[in-house]
């Protein structure tokens, strides 16, 4: 029987779309329409099994999943057996304590003998533990922001993105403790057969990945000047040179980055280029 991968990505909420939109980026097509819980893929060897993001941890710990698409912060918490193989890049956010905007702050004693929401109280605890602090714990799931204000806690242990959920519930943010992204987890002990599958899985995402903030470039330039404006292309080996049909001429092809798009084009011109092209890249393979 063919090995079969079996990925655990969140049914719904804030990673489903980035994991969803991986799987297509690494050439993954899910049946999909309806959510079953397991969907098979067309034309590579996984099927996903959708679950809420709490249980993914535990369901690749435990093998019922190979793999999966977790916010570190949930495998942080949850303190299961995984390795995490690949940080995705999406998703961000950190966790952080936080406290009433009006209360001074003057460091971490001011959690000593206080009483802090969470929803996450592992990576709280530890964080205290090592901070040599003694606090209350409140373990609430949801809504964890409005606790200070009804008077159920001092302050809030929480996730943060923008940090507009604080403002607008009169908070404070004083100490990061930890920062997460999306991460793929896996199996501790996958079959020679899977660790193939997955190790082409991470190829294909490493290969999108890579693209990202990366332009190919085309240009024309008089051959006398090839070498000052190769110089200015910082593309992953030496540009493609080719002569162009108009004699004394070439075409010069290489990759920049986003970043620095606009400072090489004006370094381009300067140095004489024409005809200036640039088109995005979908995939970069080496
Ligand atoms: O239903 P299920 O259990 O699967 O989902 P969930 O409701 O538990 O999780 P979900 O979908 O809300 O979040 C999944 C993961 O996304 C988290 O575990 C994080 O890894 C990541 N993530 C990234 C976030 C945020 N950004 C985020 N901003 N998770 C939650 N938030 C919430 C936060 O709890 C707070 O209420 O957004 C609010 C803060 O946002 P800002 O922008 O106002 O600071
Ligand atoms: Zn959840």
């Amino acid at each position: 029987m063919e090995e079969i991968l079996r990925i655990a990505i969140q049914t719904k909420g804030r990673l489903n779309e980035g994991s969803v939109k991986l799987m297509e980026e690494a050439g993954i097509n899910l049946v999909i329409g309806r959510r079953n819980l397991v969907s098979p893929a067309m034309n590579f060897p996984v099927e996903v099994l959708y679950l809420r993001d709490d249980d993914i941890p535990q369901t690749v710990a435990y093998g019922a999943a190979d793999v999966g698409i977790v916010g570190e912060n949930e495998v942080l918490e949850r303190g299961e057996d995984v390795a995490i193989v690949k940080r995705l890049g999406f998703s961000r956010c950190r966790l952080s304590l936080a406290i009433p905007q009006q209360m001074e702050y003057h460091g971490k004693e001011w959690f000593s003998g206080r009483k802090i929401a969470t929803s996450y109280p592992a990576i709280l605890r530890k964080w205290l533990a090592e901070n040599g602090l003694t606090s209350e714990i409140h373990v609430i799931n949801g809504s964890v922001e409005i606790s200070p204000g009804i008077g159920l806690s001092d302050a809030i242990f929480d996730i943060v993105s923008s940090g507009s959920t604080l403002v607008s519930n009169r908070l404070k943010e004083v100490e990061t403790v930890v920062t997460s992204e999306a991460v793929l987890i896996a199996n501790h002990a996958l079959s020679p057969a899977r660790r193939e599958i997955l190790d082409e899985l991470i190829f294909r995402l490493e290969s999108v990945q890579r693209s990202e903030g990366k332009k190919y470039i085309l240009l024309n330039a008089p051959n006398h000047k090839i070498g000052e404006i190769s110089a200015i292309l910082p593309g992953m080996k030496s540009p493609t040179v080719m002569p162009l049909a108009e004699p004394g001429w070439s075409s010069v092809h290489s990759v920049i980055s986003e970043k620095d798009f606009w400072e090489v084009i004006g370094k381009l011109k300067r140095a004489g280029a024409e005809g200036i092209l640039v088109v995005p890249i979908e995939k970069m393979i080496f």
